[in-house]
């Protein structure tokens, strides 16, 4: 059975088919579609061919050195077969996406076992932190965990109302820090109520900072040990959410966040709005940092596991009809 094939009889059984095709449709109307195209001109995996394929890796934003490497490797695999097929190129291709992005092992997500789970979420202006804090709450409830909210975004008016009022609707506590205030000291009450309380996991909301801004870079670093100093190995998991519709301007973004902080993931957001899926490959190739959930919309139950199968399934529905 064909790679593609197998994906697709993968695919057939998940739970949330439906979630994954809609929120990846535009990615696929850039990658699947335009690749379906080239099949009229197919002649081998030529110098044509792969100038081709490297413009539409482009536009799906996998990034020039990811796109080089994906294009090395599948002229690589094809000079082994001289007549390929467009349909077995199309197969070598999705395979050697999934190669790619496995090339680096996944590091998971740490839960603490002798007390609460501490999760920041960092990220620049916009990003989606404090929605994708309300997802992740949805997403842990149901699973059955005890999960706290920390408004630890003291510095854009509004913003701890924003994440109180999501708070209050998943029916969780919210721990408000003072507007203005030091965002650490929502940290450390934060840290004592989960403690107090058996939370399990602890989510910490901070407000949207540049990369290129270092006081607001070293506040993250305060976060960090005044949670360590209440709850040990805290924060377990430091997120960076990424705008995935910023491309790879947002892979810089992530760079420059992994220098000052220790990100142990990434969640992209609005992956439904963008045709950009390709930057999931070129965040694990550049930053070996994996796609831990991806948000497709704005509500609370929007948020996904990210599955790799799926994804490739999702961006590349369609190639597997053999034509
Ligand atoms: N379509 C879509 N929209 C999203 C997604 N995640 C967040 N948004 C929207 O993006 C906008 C910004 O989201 P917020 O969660 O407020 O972003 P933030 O990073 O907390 O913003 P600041 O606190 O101002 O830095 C809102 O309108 C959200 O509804 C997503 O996965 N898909
Ligand atoms: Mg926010």
């Amino acid at each position: 059975m064909s790679f593609l094939n197998k994906l697709k009889e993968k695919f057939s059984k998940k739970e949330d088919k439906a979630v994954y095709l809609s929120g990846f449709q535009k990615a696929k109307n850039t990658f699947s579609d335009q690749l379906s195209e080239m099949e009229f001109s197919f002649n081998g995996v030529d110098e044509d061919f792969l100038e081709q394929l490297t413009i539409i890796l482009l536009e799906s934003d996998v990034g020039i050195e990811t796109a080089d490497l994906i294009c090395e490797k599948l002229k690589e695999k094809a000079n082994d077969y001289p007549s390929i097929s467009f349909h077995w190129t199309m197969n070598f291709l999705i395979e050697i996406m999934k190669e790619v992005y496995e090339e680096y092992p996944d590091m998971d997500i740490t839960f603490n076992d002798n007390g609460p789970t501490v999760i920041l979420l960092e990220g620049v202006n916009g990003s989606g932190k404090t929605t994708t804090a309300a997802k992740l709450t949805h997403m842990y409830l149901k699973e059955g965990k005890s999960v706290a909210l920390v408004a630890a975004d003291t510095f854009r008016a509004g913003a701890i109302e924003q994440l109180a009022k999501w708070a209050d609707r998943l029916g969780v506590p919210c721990i408000e820090g003072r507007e203005n205030g030091d965002p650490s000291a929502a940290i450390v009450d934060g840290c004592r109520y989960a403690k107090e309380n058996n939370i399990d996991i602890l989510l910490c909301d901070t407000a949207g900072r540049l990369q290129n801004k270092s006081h607001l870079m070293n506040e993250l670093s305060k976060m960090n040990r005044v949670s360590a100093k209440e709850i040990e190995g805290a924060p377990h998991n430091t997120w960076l959410i990424l705008d995935a519709t910023t491309g790879q301007n947002g892979l810089n973004q992530a760079e420059i966040f992994k220098e000052s902080t220790n990100l142990t993931g990434i969640i992209l957001t609005k992956m439904d709005g963008t045709a950009k899926g390709g930057i999931v490959l070129s965040i694990k190739q550049k930053l070996q940092l994996p796609v831990l959930y991806i948000g497709l919309g704005e509500h609370e139950e929007d948020l996904r596991p990210f599955d790799l199968d799926s994804y490739l399934y999702s961006i590349s529905e369609g190639l597997d009809n053999e034509g």
